[in-house]
């Protein structure tokens, strides 16, 4: 039998990700990204916008990320989805229900697509134990990165995850395919 982990060794100039990350409180995700940026680069990942590895994609906030994380990862172009969002506890309970939402969505698009969806989203009470984990102590975006390139090297390892090489999303956009189903017409007045 085998034990398989995934390691930080592999060509990482082979490597495609995609950074999907909520606006709603910049302030914490732009730190956020630093950390993942940081993070690719000390492991020979270009994260260029403009380069051939890294994609962005920004999203009003949290709760939009897992729909768009799920398209990027149907695409087959990535090796490792990183989400990146920021949910700050308020006096309502929106809160819980923006967390929940995020959480359970971004684990559909893992288990959905079978591309490793990374968890980027902190959850906290306060601006400050944001900025805590976004940078003022450490930068959990980071470890976000490091998470996406394990993955991505456990799934190559355990033989499901090769995604065909592409420039980025927008020099690729007219070839982009919707990979999601279209709901015919029909069927959706049937269901009224
Ligand atoms: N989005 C966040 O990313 N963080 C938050 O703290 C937040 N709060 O508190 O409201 C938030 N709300 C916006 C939400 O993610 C959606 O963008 C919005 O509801 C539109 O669907």
């Amino acid at each position: 039998m085998a034990v398989f982990e995934g390691t930080f060794v592999g060509d990482p100039s082979l490597l495609r990700l995609a950074i999907v990350i909520g606006r709603f409180n910049d302030l914490v995700t732009d730190k956020l990204i630093s950390g993942c940026q940081d993070c690719l680069k000390r492991h020979g990942v270009d994260p260029n916008p403009n380069g051939t590895q890294v994609d962005y994609v920004w999203v009003p906030g949290s709760f939009e990320i897992a729909m768009v994380a799920r398209q990027m990862a149907l695409s087959g172009r990535y090796n490792a989805i990183i989400c990146l969002g920021a949910v700050i506890r308020g006096q309502t309970p929106h809160f819980d229900y923006v967390a929940n939402e995020a959480a359970k969505g971004i684990a559909a698009a893992s288990f959905q697509t079978g591309v490793p969806v990374i968890f980027g989203v902190l959850t906290v009470d306060t601006m400050q134990q944001a900025l805590e984990r976004a940078g003022i102590k450490s930068n959990l975006g980071w470890n976000y990165a490091l998470n996406a390139l394990e993955m991505a090297n456990l799934m190559q390892q355990i033989g499901n995850n090769s995604p065909q090489p592409q420039k980025n999303i927008s020099a690729a956009s007219d070839s982009f395919t919707p990979a999601l189903p279209t709901v015919p017409a029909k069927n959706i007045a049937e269901q009224d």
